[in-house]
């Protein structure tokens, strides 16, 4: 065994390896967070002082980081945060975990995984093994990762190690977390993949599966999330064609899901929110153009999916038409914008063009989230109402229940609307139905 390798495998085993992580969000921040919980000392990096000093504060900005895990770590001086990557010069392992969104014209944007590697190979020594966790399109370790960290003269596989693991963090799941989601590990070699494998047995309670390369553990990412966005176009797709045949297409889902094999339940909504399954989908697209082929199925579901919020607008007129009244000068009254239910994440929610679409139509738009008070598309600010009142559903002409949180009072928005436009079957348990239009 290399000394290199054994050196680190030891150094794992008794915890004295220097753990760092760049990129203190969503991801980041919880990884960091169990590493430190499980007696390493644990370096964050991040760009944004107030991330940095918040972390160095024992403030914990992260919803999925429960009670004073974060403000333990910090006082027990096994978690602190930097902006100074010359800090990795100290540290064995670092697992890179920032951002990979899609630029204005939906290609992908990989700057701060750049960025970030650039950092860190200023101070790549011999010894490290360093693990990228953003998703991204198959061949960023080897093809981009890999040149920036060798570019001092050290040779991975042989000076340090590299791996991909994707992150499958999902904000606001309460059963699965950083802590116990089964993770994959591809290395450059099998030594990469072991020590970088190691690291996470060591600390992650899910299970750590191992693949011949960082493109598979690249490439099953994105199959995990454009199998979503799939298979969400093709429920939407399904919404529209019962619709015009007059068929309740979330009954024909209770229906489907009685299959006990070969069938998973996945349900129409306004559109595709969040930042990774209207995304990643795009990565692959755009990778799979330098190997000549184009991804019809993404491209078809993307359209289906970007064209809900129309679809919905759509909707909500012919409510309107029925009541012989225009979308022009309607009341509107758009109950919640979250990407989805219980979170106050709002990153490409479709809502955001659904409240765009109303008022280009002239219609006399407010929304309610109790998660969103104001938010920020396309340089506009939007802010909503700060309660929900009797009066606001009474004198909306169409109420539009876009995001289906568990808080609202399904009940009464029914009984006070005089129209409810229900694109997710959130209140399938009210009884009286004479008023809701579903989606
Ligand atoms: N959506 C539908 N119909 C569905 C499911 C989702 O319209 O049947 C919509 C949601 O309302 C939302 C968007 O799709 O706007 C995305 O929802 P999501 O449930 O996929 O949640 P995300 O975006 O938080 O996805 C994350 C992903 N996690 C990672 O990428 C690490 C994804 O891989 C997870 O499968 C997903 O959480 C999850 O299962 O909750």
């Amino acid at each position: 065994m290399s000394n290199i390798k054994s050196e680190l495998l030891g150094k794992i085993k008794d915890k004295s390896a220097v753990v760092g992580i760049v990129g203190l969000g969503y991801v980041g921040l919880p990884l960091a967070v169990e590493f430190a919980k499980a007696g390493y000392r644990t370096i964050g990096f991040d760009v944004q002082a107030k991330k940095v000093d918040a972390v160095n504060a024992g403030h914990n900005y992260i919803g999925d980081i429960v009670g004073d895990t974060l403000k333990n770590a910090v006082e027990a001086g096994r978690l602190t945060a930097t902006s100074d990557f010359a800090f990795i010069r100290k540290v064995d392992a670092v697992a890179i975990c920032v951002p990979t969104p899609l630029d204005k014209y939906q290609q992908p944007d990989i700057s701060y995984v750049k960025g970030s590697t650039e950092s860190v190979a200023k101070y790549v020594h011999g010894g490290m093994v360093i693990i990228l966790e953003s998703t991204t399109y198959p061949g960023t370790t080897e093809e981009l990762l890999k040149p920036i960290l060798e570019a001092g003269g050290l040779k991975c596989g042989r000076d340090f190690y590299l791996a991909f693991s994707p992150e499958r963090v999902d904000p606001g799941n309460k059963q699965y977390k950083t802590k116990n989601t089964p993770k994959v590990v591809g290395g450059i070699g099998r030594d990469s993949t072991e020590v970088a494998a190691a690291l996470y047995r060591s600390v992650l309670a899910g299970g750590v599966f191992e693949v011949s390369s960082p493109a598979v553990a690249e490439m099953e990412k994105l199959l995990e999330n454009t199998y979503r966005n799939i298979n969400i176009g093709l429920a939407n797709e399904m919404a529209i064609i019962c619709h015009r045949m007059g068929i309740n297409v979330w009954e024909v889902i209770e229906a489907a899901k009685t299959k006990p094999y070969g069938f998973q339940a996945f349900y129409p909504g306004p559109g595709l929110g969040g930042h990774c399954i209207p995304l990643d989908p795009f990565y692959l697209a755009w990778k799979a153009r330098e190997y000549d082929y184009h991804t019809r199925l993404i491209e078809t579901s993307g359209e289906i999916n970007t064209g809900m919020p129309e679809y919905v607008v759509q909707r909500a007129m012919t409510v309107l038409n029925r009541d012989k009244k225009s979308m022009n000068g309607a009341k509107v009254l758009v109950m919640g914008v979250a990407y989805k239910a219980d979170i106050d994440d709002y990153r490409e929610s479709p809502a955001l063009n659904i409240v765009d679409l109303l008022l280009k139509q002239g219609a006399d738009t407010t929304f309610y989230d109790p998660y969103i008070p104001e938010y920020r598309h396309k340089g506009k600010t939007h802010t909503g109402a700060r309660e929900l009142t009797d009066e606001m559903l009474k004198r909306a002409d169409i109420v539009i229940i876009c995001t289906a949180h568990s808080c609202f009072d399904y009940d009464k928005i029914q009984k006070l609307s005089q129209e409810v436009f229900d694109t997710r079957n959130a209140m399938k348990d009210v009884k009286d139905r004479s008023n809701i239009e579903l989606l």
